[in-house]
């Protein structure tokens, strides 16, 4: 006799974002955004900037969303959040509904920005949440302001060349945490998608807050990243302890607690070859000199921040 499966209604169960999205086997974002959804309950409103998270969880005439969720365009997530909240200020509603607005690092660090920062500068209580792929993943891999130093992206290509180029990436990752602290936020936060934990608490931290509030989250892109879907936690833990992607949080512009690099600390060289997207740095010496580079770099955050 074949088992019969309740239905959702039966189980009572209502996922804030259901199993039957689009998104690739081993998405860090969905891992992420699913935590982050679950964590903040049916009495939130989102609003999610165009990319892979949007395009993957509702395609019409279906979505994969649980609670109030509104599809923004790239660049105006945050005013529609911004919106939403003086709608339900007005309505007295303010108090019981959490208003969110969410998108990837390309609507964040780039194109949102303008958006975003009008939103803090306005202080209204809504959490933005950005899941980093590190490049615009959604339209095929182009680098973003998230982008790290040496990363093969579409529109930094590593090859062989005697140019800098060749390397990948040659920009640092845009410091999206220090530009949010410097918008006074009272809170501000950084997480990856391995320590599923930390999101909550985090997100539940934010929650306690007024004010606006940011949180990070390194979200690992299996074709971006070229790695396996497996292997998604596995980097998004490694990106942490070694210092790549610290976890940090801040409460009023003060560094309250972070995520110590285990002992003896793992080096970037584990992390990067994991990575078809820094393949290009194990094949020669002019690689190797930027691997070392990019180890001074978490060595610079394990100081910067006492990790
Ligand atoms: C103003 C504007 N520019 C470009 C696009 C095309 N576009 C749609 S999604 C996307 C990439 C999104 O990247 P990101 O925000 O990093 O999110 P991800 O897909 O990586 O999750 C781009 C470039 C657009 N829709 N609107």
């Amino acid at each position: 006799m074949p088992t019969k499966i309740a239905t959702r209604k039966q189980t009572k169960i209502r996922p804030m974002l259901a199993p039957g999205h689009r998104a690739c086997a081993g998405c860090g974002q969905i891992i992420a955004a699913r935590t982050v959804a679950e964590t903040l309950g049916p009495n939130t409103i989102i609003a999610n900037a165009t990319g892979c998270l949007e395009v993957t969880t509702s395609p019409y005439p279906t979505s994969a969303w649980g609670m109030p969720w509104i599809h923004s365009l790239f660049e105006n997530a945050s005013a529609i959040a911004s919106g939403i909240y003086a709608a339900l200020k007005h309505q007295k509603k303010n108090k019981k509904i959490k208003v969110v607005a969410q998108g990837g690092d390309g609507g964040t660090f780039d194109i949102g920005f303008g958006l975003i920062s009008g939103m803090w500068e306005r202080g209204e209580n809504i959490l933005y949440v950005c899941y980093d792929t590190e490049a615009y993943s959604n339209t095929g891999i182009q680098a973003s302001g998230a982008t790290p130093w040496a990363a093969n992206t579409t529109t930094t290509p590593a090859g062989s060349g005697p140019t800098i180029d060749a390397i990948g990436s040659h920009q640092r990752k845009k410091d999206m945490i220090s530009i949010a602290l410097a918008h006074g936020l009272p809170y501000v936060a950084q997480t990856t998608a391995g320590f599923i934990e930390d999101i909550k608490a985090k997100v539940k931290k934010a929650l306690t807050i007024e004010g606006p509030a940011y949180i990070q989250i390194l979200t690992p892109c299996v074709p971006g990243w070229k790695i396996k879907p497996n292997q998604t936690i596995k980097v998004a833990k490694l990106a942490a302890q070694t210092g790549l992607y610290p976890l940090l949080e801040y409460v009023n512009g003060e560094l309250i607690k972070v995520g110590k690099v285990p002992s003896p600390q793992p080096n970037v060289e584990e992390y990067l070859s994991m990575q078809g997207r820094f393949k290009h740095l194990f094949k020669n010496k002019k690689g190797k000199e930027q691997i070392k580079y990019i180890q001074e770099l978490a060595n610079e955050n394990i100081k910067k921040y006492g990790l």
